[in-house]
């Protein structure tokens, strides 16, 4: 029998790319047979195509799960909190996008490239896809811990708007257009500031044309964001490392799409930089674009769009043993969130087979 699937968050930015991805990559969803999309009531009635066929946007309801087998989640964290244990509790399996459950004990945090044997271990019927930021280093990284053994993390992120949804493009593209055209513009301290629409409607906390914000997702204990402690928390639990030393900081860049990352990893064993380019580049997701002195190194203007994660400026410390400096570039939305929740439901429709 072929399984029922079901997108909840059809119409936002990651079920946007998520109907994309249905329809592209056939090997993520010939598994299928209905392909059942749900959004909040606003967007009910809506007709979106996927797999080149229109379907009617249903209403979120406990019914709309009804024959569901696997219902994805791309969804605000409060949305799948409620309602992915209701899919879950009518017989589907839940594959949330969404940071409600990540941490809990008794659901599996799922990167294929890493764990994917945990997906079979779901006693609440739901598995998590990581946050994006984390997401995008797994596939690389593990490939490096499997060799080595990771014992420390230090990571600068270099995140695109888009991971705040749909509201941050539109807001990044209303500031450009505010600051284009001044060639004095960023030259004296707060004219973009000023420049910028209120910031009040914007979902970052400074302006980003023409600058960085450090400071993504939301303030917590200690001076850390969200952001920060999940990519500590969700690196420990994917890697299977409870001990692992994370030390991150998280950046907001003007880049649309497409999450980077600069890591300092640190491993049991001795390490090269050519052995760090055949491990990766033996990694079937990932692809290896290190040659600086002809320019070649990943750019998130370079390989957006696009699935794999992008590794290149891979360095041997100086200072540090066993240790090794990257730069990764990865599709937030692809990748970073749609990407692996079809991979993710991709494992579990194959005990429908
Ligand atoms: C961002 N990484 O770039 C976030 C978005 O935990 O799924 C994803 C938040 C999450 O703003």
């Amino acid at each position: 029998r072929k399984p029922t699937l079901a997108v909840v968050g059809a119409t936002g930015a990651v079920g946007t790319v998520m109907l994309e991805i249905l329809t592209n990559r056939r090997d993520l969803s010939d598994a299928y047979g209905e392909i059942r999309l749900i959004a909040s009531p606003r967007s009910a009635g809506k007709v979106l195509s996927v797999r080149g066929e229109d379907v009617v946007v249903q209403a979120l309801s406990p019914e709309a799960f009804d024959g569901v087998d696997i219902a994805m989640f791309d969804v605000p964290d409060e949305v799948s909190a409620e309602w992915a244990p209701i899919a879950a509790s009518r017989g589907a399996v839940a594959v949330d996008n969404s940071g409600a459950f990540r941490m809990d004990p008794d659901v599996p945090l799922v990167v294929p490239e890493c764990n994917p044997e945990q997906a079979r271990n779901r006693p609440k019927g739901i598995i998590s896809n990581p946050n994006c930021t984390t997401l995008s280093m797994m596939a690389a990284m593990g490939a490096l811990h499997r060799e080595w053994g990771l014992r420390e993390l230090v990571v600068a992120s270099y995140q695109a708007v888009s991971g705040a949804g749909v509201a941050g493009p539109e807001r990044l593209y209303a500031e450009i257009e505010a600051v284009a055209g001044d060639r004095t513009m960023g030259t004296v301290a707060g004219d973009v500031r000023k420049a910028v629409p209120d910031l009040a409607d914007s979902p970052f906390p400074a302006p980003l044309a023409l600058n960085v914000v450090p400071l993504a997702g939301s303030l917590k204990d200690g001076g850390w964001t969200s952001e920060e402690l999940k990519v500590r928390n969700e690196s420990r639990k994917i890697l299977g490392i409870p001990d692992l030393k994370v030390s991150a900081t998280c950046v907001r860049v003007p880049v649309v799409t497409t999450h980077s990352l600069a890591v300092h990893a640190t491993f049991e064993r001795e390490v090269t930089v050519e052995g760090a380019r055949a491990i990766l580049d033996a990694a079937p997701t990932v692809v290896v674009l290190d040659d600086p002195a002809n320019g070649v190194f990943p750019t998130p203007a370079d390989v957006v769009g696009t699935d794999p994660t992008y590794v290149g400026r891979i360095r041997q410390a100086l200072d540090f043993p066993n240790t090794l400096d990257l730069f990764l570039c990865g599709d937030n939305l692809r990748k970073g969130a749609a990407l692996n929740t079809a991979e993710i439901a991709a494992l579990v429709a194959t005990e429908f087979a």
